[in-house]
This record gives C-alpha cells, sequence and structure tokens, in this order.
C-alpha cells in the first residue's frame, strides 16, 4: 500500500482524506495557502507545505508547485479532493507523467464526461435514455428556432462548456427564444471563454437523482444506490438524501444498471456520480452528466451502505480490486445530509465570515459531521464558505429526520453567521417531511416563509394591543397588581416576536 500520499485540497475534504489516511496507516501531506497556515487540515496532517498566496489561483490550483511538494515529500500518490483540480485531465496527464499516482480516473475519462456534448453522445451510445436534445452545438439562432419548433416548448438551452446552471436558460415561447440565446451565450462566454450552446427539451419539476458508481481497475464496476439532490439553492446543494423519498428497489436498480453503462463507456476507475433529472410525474430518468470525482455528499452513502469511500479510492487506486460486490451492498437505513455553510440566510445568504468563537458539534445516536473548522478558526473569504456537513442516519426517514432537528438543536456555532437556522426551519416544514422534494422546493419554501413571517408578525400585533388594551384597564381599575400585569403581558407580547426570532437563531 501506499506509504504516503499528498492531499491537493483544503476545508473538510482534505480533513476527510487524511482521517481515511490515518486509518490505513498511511502517512498524509498537506498543502496550504497563506489564508490557511492555522487551517484544520494543515493541523491534521503528518506533514505540511506552503504553496503560496490565498487566492485558489496563487495556491490550490498551482499544479506545478503541488507536484512539486509531492516529490519533494515522497509523496507516492496525489488525493485531489473535490473542486480546485480534481476534474482537470491536464494535471492527471502531469501527475502521471511524473511517476505519482492519481487517486481518480484516467485523463480520458475526465475529457469525456468534461464537455456535455460530447457526455451525452457517450451515454447514448451506450444506450442510456438522454433528454431529448441537439447531440451537436446550434449554427446560430435560426437553427435554434427550428430544432425547439420541432421538438416542442418549453425547451432548455445549455452551453456546451456549462455548468452550476451557468449559462442555462429554460425558454418558454419562440418570443423568448432570441433574447434567452443571446443572454445564455454572453453568460457561457463569461463564464467559461466558450459561447457553444445546445437544446434539450424541458423536463418540468424535475427531481435530481444522482448514482455513486465505483470501478477497479479490474474491470469490476457496482453502484451503491442514489442521492436525492432536489433541494437545492441556485444551483448549489443545501440538503442530501439516502435512499430519495421516491425511489424503489426497481428504479434503483434500472438507474443504477445506466449509470454503470456510463462508467464503463470511458473504462471508469474510482468513485464517480451519475446524474439523472427524474419526472416527478412520469418517473421516468434522463441522463443529465457524469462527475468524475468524489463529491461532497459522499457520506450519505457512506452512513448507508456502510463502506468507506475514501478508504476504497485508496486501494482501488494502489490496484487492488474493489472490496465488495454488488450483491454487498444494502440500502437498508435512510441518511439526510445538510452542508453548513458560513453564510446568513437572513441577508440573502452573503457570505458571512471571520472567527469562530464558539464550537459545539452534535453528538451521540446517528449523527456524523465532517468539519473543517476548530473553536479559534478563521473563515476567510477566499474560499468556499462550507464549514462542515452535517450528516444523521436513522432506521427510517422519520427517524433521521428526527435525530437531524435534535442534532440541528444541539449545533452551536458563534461568531459568525451560518446557514443552521435556516436547516431549523427546513426540518419543520410540510413539505419535507412528506417527502416532496423536486428542484422547485427552496422557492416554495421561501414562498412559504415569507408568508409565515408576515403572519407572525400580524400575530404580534394583535398580541401587543391586546397587553396595551389591558395595561389601560388595569390602571383605572388602580389594582395593586397592575404594573406586574403590565409587565408581564408586555413580556408575552414581546415573547411572540422574540421567541420565533430565538427559534431562527437558536
Ligand atoms: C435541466 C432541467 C430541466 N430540463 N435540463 C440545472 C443544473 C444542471 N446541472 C442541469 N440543470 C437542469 N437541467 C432539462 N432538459 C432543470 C435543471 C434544473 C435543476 C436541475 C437539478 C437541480 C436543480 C435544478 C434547478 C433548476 C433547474
Amino acid at each position: 500500500m501506499f506509504k504516503k500520499i499528498l492531499i491537493a485540497n483544503r476545508g473538510e475534504i482534505a480533513c476527510r482524506v487524511i482521517r481515511a489516511c490515518r486509518e490505513m496507516k498511511i502517512k498524509s501531506v498537506a498543502v496550504y495557502s497563506e489564508a490557511d497556515k492555522d487551517a484544520l487540515h494543515v493541523r491534521m496532517a503528518d506533514e505540511a507545505y506552503f504553496i503560496g498566496a490565498p487566492p485558489s489561483s496563487e495556491s490550490y490550483l498551482r499544479w506545478e508547485k503541488i507536484i512539486e511538494v509531492a516529490k519533494r515529500s515522497g509523496a507516492e500518490a496525489i488525493h485531489p479532493g473535490y473542486g480546485f483540480l480534481s476534474e482537470n485531465a491536464e494535471f492527471v496527464r502531469e501527475v502521471t507523467k511524473q511517476g505519482i499516482t492519481f487517486i481518480g480516473p484516467s485523463p480520458e475519462a475526465m475529457e469525456g464526461m468534461g464537455g456535455k456534448i460530447s457526455a451525452r453522445l457517450i451515454a447514448i451510445k451506450a444506450g442510456v435514455p438522454v433528454v431529448p436534445g441537439t447531440t451537436q452545438p446550434l449554427t446560430g439562432y435560426e437553427d435554434a428556432k427550428k430544432t425547439a419548433a420541432e421538438m416542442g416548448y418549453p425547451v432548455m438551452l445549455k452551453a456546451s462548456a456549462g455548468g452550476g446552471g451557468k449559462g442555462m436558460r429554460l425558454v418558454l415561447t419562440e418570443e423568448d427564444l432570441k433574447s434567452s440565446l443571446e443572454t445564455a451565450q454572453s453568460e457561457a462566454l463569461a463564464g467559461f471563454g466558450d459561447n457553444s450552446m445546445y437544446i434539450e427539451k424541458a423536463v418540468l419539476r424535475p427531481r435530481h437523482i444522482e448514482i455513486q458508481v465505483f470501478a477497479d481497475k479490474h474491470g469490476n464496476c457496482v453502484h451503491l444506490g442514489e442521492r436525492e439532490c432536489s433541494i437545492q439553492r441556485r444551483h448549489q446543494k443545501v440538503v442530501e438524501e439516502c435512499p430519495s423519498p421516491i425511489n424503489d428497489p426497481e428504479l434503483r436498480r434500472k438507474m443504477g444498471e445506466c449509470a454503470i453503462k456510463v462508467a464503463q463507456a470511458v473504462d471508469y476507475v474510482g468513485a464517480g456520480t451519475v446524474e439523472f433529472l427524474v419526472s416527478d410525474v412520469t418517473r421516468e430518468f434522463y441522463y443529465l452528466e457524469m462527475n468524475t470525482r468524489l463529491q461532497v455528499e459522499h457520506p450519505v452513502t457512506e452512513l448507508v451502505t456502510g463502506f468507506d469511500l475514501v478508504r476504497e479510492q485508496i486501494r482501488v487506486a494502489w490496484g487492488e480490486k474493489l472490496s465488495f460486490t454488488q450483491e454487498d451492498v444494502k440500502w437498508d437505513i435512510h441518511a439526510i445530509e445538510c452542508r453548513v455553510y458560513a453564510e446568513d440566510p437572513e441577508s440573502n445568504f452573503m457570505p458571512s465570515p471571520g472567527t469562530i468563537t464558539r464550537l459545539r458539534v452534535p453528538q451521540s445516536s446517528g449523527v456524523r459531521d465532517d468539519g473543517g473548522i476548530y473553536e479559534g478558526a478563521e473563515v476567510s473569504i477566499y474560499y468556499d464558505p462550507m464549514i462542515s456537513k452535517l450528516a444523521v442516519y436513522g432506521k427510517t426517514r422519520e427517524e433521521a429526520i428526527d435525530r437531524l432537528r435534535r442534532a440541528l438543536q444541539e449545533y452551536e456555532v458563534g461568531g459568525i453567521k451560518t446557514t443552521l437556522p435556516f436547516f431549523r426551519e427546513i426540518v419543520e416544514d410540510e413539505e419535507f417531511i412528506s417527502g416532496n422534494l423536486d428542484t422547485g422546493f427552496i422557492p416554495r419554501f421561501n414562498e412559504r416563509r415569507k408568508a409565515k413571517e408576515l403572519s407572525e408578525t400580524e400575530t404580534d400585533l394583535v398580541l401587543i394591543a391586546a397587553a396595551l388594551g389591558f395595561a389601560k384597564k388595569q390602571q383605572t381599575a388602580v389594582s395593586n397588581n397592575n404594573q406586574n400585569q403590565t409587565a408581564k403581558l408586555s413580556r408575552w407580547a414581546a415573547a411572540g416576536r422574540v421567541g420565533s426570532f430565538t427559534n431562527r437563531n437558536f
């Protein structure tokens, strides 16, 4: 087995990989920027090397520097985590050329899945259902008009080089097509330096369900079931769970088989995720894209299946066979994960950097927290503001939600704003509890939130008016008690408002 691995990442995922290394008796090498000199991953690793200034372009993305550190420290392999260099085929080629093992798939597999159109072609060839649409870039407006008319509105315009919803537009009618195409193209050009576009038929109220796959270098490929990721905010996942509340063994088996076909079509090795859109109405599913990395939300799959995906990644990179077969994978429990961000839900999720002055992480039955912070640590403005992932499991979805509610009550982060209060509201939401989770969940949830806040304000006003009226009566009655009563009622009235506020910020 490897004796030493370099982790080309930071934050919670660097800590997660270091932990797996330690369990496997592998030495870990961290790299860090100026902003991260006191970061948790630096404290946890066996060795740590400074690689540059805070902006990631001057540190975590500088691959020649990272490879130099790998060689200097004697690391035999590099784990890229997610983000940064994790899906950079050029980096993988350079790492391999230097005689270092990249823990992940081949550069060819990455490139095949990197372009949206090429990824679609691969899936079509593998016999996997994709959203109906073009398999060539549009030549211009006339081409778009003709194609859209043929497949029928609504349609989705997508940037070939796109990702994260950038360069994507839902077009309801032909009148909107021209302006939508123009904005999508300029967004794509600004975001990816490439304005080529294609068209798909729009799937309305879709669910985002992805399948975890795992392959070794001996031709074995299995799937570890789905993760429901429909709860997203501006194309950022917020809550993920396994199983999906709508999935059943039959749908899982079909989607799993398709995911394996896609992975095998590019001779995939390691951990990968195949994304699907599932129509909430027909339960038909369509391949969307494949992510050639370990994903943020991998803990829910680990909790449900019991396999350690990072350990497995390292074993597979060394050349070992998968430690389990398809028949070994069971889905008998339910897991849910919340991504805790240093953002202020009361101010439109603005990043909230600063020093963590207080940290109390939930513990006990069914709770797992993957964090990259500690009390006294600094959350910087330079990187993704995710500070931890709170995951829970239970025998049933109900039990998992009960534990999540309890864990969210226990969780305290002081000094910065976090999305914890937002999650405390989600776990009380009837639609969430019912499992009705298409991609329109967050917009609808926000509407309900707004409506609730308004009615709370009204209730408060009524309470205050009643209290004042009562106080006035008491005054005219010249009761001995009146001072006390008035004070008490004012407190109750205030509690109507303060109570709900405190609840959100606990
Ligand atoms: C779609 C779609 C409906 N129809 N494609 C958004 C991000 C990108 N990965 C794919 N996305 C979508 N593609 C067709 N043909 C709806 C979305 C979509 C979405 C998908 C998953 C999770 C949240 C979403 C929110 C809005 C739109």
